[in-house]
């Protein structure tokens, strides 16, 4: 009996002290091609990393990583963005991705409008309204090829929308394609998505297509299946990030707006967020107990120093911008008016009554004649 219970107590013991531990094997996080996915991933492996595990980030095709995920050669997808339920939805329900998480955000893409591009054509953004808008010269300017297939071409037949599609090779071509139609005030519909950086920046609509043409699903992070198993803890950290749409939008914003690598970005979002991101992990109950080290303080504080730095300098370029804006808007105020001064019809026609009243005061036109010019310098008026 007492051999029993030794042994029991023994194996109690033994389950207790091997509780799982993660796997040292790294923590594939995959790279697309637009920013806040690219900047939200190394958030997320930076907090892994916090976390004691190692991560590894890797470019892969946005529809094609899905495959990848059921393999096991890739780990984490957070920005589910509704192009790409088809190609992870049947994988879901096979059972070789899981769902970890839901965050607040909530993602749309489609075609797009700037503000001034709704100043144009006012009946925008409703979609019966694209093919009037003749200042858009019948183009819609997409991404690159891989992202949509013949998805518009599909979309443009269906609504008999009178429009070309013209391609740009990476997410940055949609952007160039912008600033260069608002610096040359011109009319743009184009490919975009919120969360992202022109939220604010263009104050734009997505275009108001019927519903079954409007892509709107809320984010999810994506694991391999075998992730709970392997990196037990890890699980637990994934299972409570949760990204806002605002979040989403700063890390594109970081990035297209303020010119940052994505590791600084990340640095950046994480230092913004450090409470938050405090408490993600003070619930995942390891963290707690888990003293910095000296070196992490040092880390620590050469990136709040490093952000301090970046963040006058930002404000200094933001300051340098403001000035060099409001000089250019008096500048053009200036030559407005010195433009109407000189062209103002109304001045030229009083200038031109003066001269009619001369001629016909002094008798070299008569009086019918007089009648006449005058209504018809008063008609413009
Ligand atoms: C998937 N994307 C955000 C580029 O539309």
């Amino acid at each position: 009996m007492k051999k029993i219970c030794l042994i029991l107590l023994l194996l109690v013991f033994v389950t207790l002290s091997t509780k799982a531990e993660d796997s040292k094997d790294p923590i594939v996080i995959p790279l697309h091609n637009w920013s806040s996915q690219i900047v939200g991933a190394h958030v997320m492996g930076q907090i892994l990393e916090r976390n004691g595990n190692n991560v590894e980030y890797q470019p892969f095709d946005s529809h094609a990583v899905f495959d990848n995920m059921c393999k096991g050669t890739a780990h984490i997808i957070h920005e589910t963005w509704d192009v790409f339920a088809k190609s992870f939805y049947e994988k879901v329900e096979k059972g070789c991705i899981e769902i970890a998480a839901l965050h607040d955000a909530y993602g749309e893409e489609g075609w797009w409008v700037p503000k001034f591009t709704i100043d144009m054509c006012p009946d925008l953004p409703n979609y019966k309204a694209l093919n009037r808008c003749s200042a858009l010269k019948g183009v819609f300017i997409d991404g690159p090829k891989e992202w949509h297939g013949n998805e518009y071409k599909k979309l443009i037949n269906n609504l008999n929308l009178n429009f070309k599609i013209k391609y740009v090779n990476s997410a940055s071509g949609l952007w160039e394609a912008l600033y260069k139609a608002k610096r040359n005030n011109e009319a743009i519909v184009m490919f975009n998505w919120s969360p992202n950086f022109p939220d604010g920046e263009f104050d734009g609509r997505m275009i108001e297509f019927p519903d079954q043409y409007r892509k709107r699903s809320q984010f999810k992070t994506l694991v391999w299946k075998g992730f709970k198993n392997k990196w037990p803890d890890a699980y637990k950290v994934l299972k409570i990030i949760n990204f806002s749409a605002m979040d989403i939008s700063k890390m594109a914003y970081f990035v297209d707006s303020e010119n940052m690598s994505h590791d600084e970005a990340a640095n950046r979002w994480l230092l913004n967020n450090k409470d938050k991101v405090d408490h993600w992990l003070d619930n995942t109950s390891k963290w707690i107990t888990k003293k910095k080290s000296k070196e992490d303080e040092q880390k620590e504080k050469a990136t709040k120093e490093a952000a301090a730095k970046e963040k006058a300098r930002l404000e200094k370029k933001a300051k340098e911008r403001a000035a060099k804006e409001k000089a250019r808007k008096e500048k053009a105020a200036k030559e407005k008016a010195e433009l109407n001064k000189t062209y103002d019809p109304n001045e030229i026609n009083k200038e031109r009554l003066k001269d009619l009243k001369w001629l016909f005061d002094e008798g070299l036109i008569n009086e019918q004649e007089y009648k006449q010019k005058k209504k018809e310098i008063l008609d413009q008026l």
